[in-house]
């Protein structure tokens, strides 16, 4: 019953209780009640007892129907599970894909306890930023999997690019910046055996609407949300599903045209490459001048005495003004 009061007021105008009761059939207690509900949802309804309800503004909480009802996607997020909090989107994903489930479910949580970043580190997620991740399950060999977080970083840059008027960067692997500050990290994880890759979740955290106040304050001056840097809201649903919609036509591009087209776009989106930077990476930390992201996606440093050395995991540090 609340479905269709709302797509009644959707279509605009106003409605009143009385004519809503007769459509359903239903008494106007009902209805109220079922409006009271979307109220809690977040639908805008204004009331007035002489001309009825009318719908003034859609949720910015995101409800999966709404994130259904706007989706440009065949697959990604046609199975939507929404919370208002959870430890981890990640780890709802990764217990969901274990137990089978469909390429392209999406989690998605208002805010996170247990947000997690890369090599156990943590992502703080406040209020009014937008925590998801979804299954995939693409038909590709093990060793390509290591480029898809790659092409999530260009697929995330195009929506960001097309909600806002800021020139967002890529740091390798694949944080966003703005204005040098962390406003998006991407977190891969997946499951394979020798042969087979079996799924990869992958992970966003975007700080849409975050207040500076929001941020914990160890990293209060490293990070930025999409809002504070632009100067406008930004709505974390139509990105939400930009994002994604972005992210099933890479995959749709990688999987045809390959990975080149996307080191290029990564390369000319980059702040990594030509900077000096310092790697902590498994064999022990580096300094060099980035030059380069290769076939695989690894970052490819130039040490100080010529030698060239490819950073496939790790962390990469910009040593500015050097
Ligand atoms: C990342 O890790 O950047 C990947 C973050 C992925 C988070 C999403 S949210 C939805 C899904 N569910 C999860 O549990 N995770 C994914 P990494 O490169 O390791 O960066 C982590 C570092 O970024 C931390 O050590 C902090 O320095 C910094 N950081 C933490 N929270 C931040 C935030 N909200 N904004 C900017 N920087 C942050």
């Amino acid at each position: 019953m609340k479905q269709v009061i709302l797509s009644r007021l959707k279509r605009g105008g106003t409605v009143s209780g009385e004519t809503l009761a007769a459509e359903l059939g239903v008494s106007r207690t009902a209805v109220w009640k079922c409006v009271k509900k979307l109220r809690l949802e977040g639908y805008r309804i204004s009331s007035s007892s002489r001309s009825g309800y009318s719908l003034t503004g859609l949720p910015d909480r995101l409800v999966a129907d709404e994130i259904r009802a706007g989706l440009e996607t065949r697959v990604l997020g046609r199975t939507v599970v929404t919370c208002e909090t959870l430890p981890s989107t990640q780890d709802q994903a990764k217990k969901l894909a274990l137990q089978g489930g469909d390429e392209g479910t999406l989690i998605v949580a208002e805010t996170q306890t247990g947000g997690r970043g890369r090599l156990g580190r943590s992502w703080a997620s406040p209020p009014g930023g937008l925590y998801f991740s979804v299954i995939l399950r693409p038909r590709i060999d093990v060793i390509e999997a290591t480029r898809i977080p790659l092409v999530a970083g260009v697929a995330l840059l195009r929506a960001i690019e097309g909600h806002t008027p800021l020139i967002p960067r890529l740091k390798w692997p694949n944080d966003v910046l703005v204005n040098e500050r962390k406003a998006a990290g991407i977190l891969a994880e997946m499951s394979a055996e020798v042969d087979r890759l079996d799924w990869i979740v992958l992970g966003f955290g975007i700080n849409v609407n975050t207040l500076p106040s929001q941020f914990p304050a160890d990293i209060r001056d490293r990070a930025v949300s999409l809002t504070t840097g632009s100067g406008s809201a930004v709505s974390r649903l139509k990105l939400l599903q930009d994002s994604l919609r972005e992210l099933e036509q890479a995959l749709d591009e990688f999987r045809t045209a390959g990975f080149e087209p996307f080191r290029q776009q990564w390369k000319n989106r980059s702040c990594t490459l030509e900077q000096r930077v310092m790697v902590a990476g498994e064999r022990g930390p580096l300094e060099g001048r980035a030059v380069d992201i290769d076939s695989d996606g690894a970052l490819v440093v130039e040490c100080d005495d010529g030698s060239r050395r490819r950073i496939i995991t790790g962390d990469v540090a910009l040593i500015r003004n050097a």
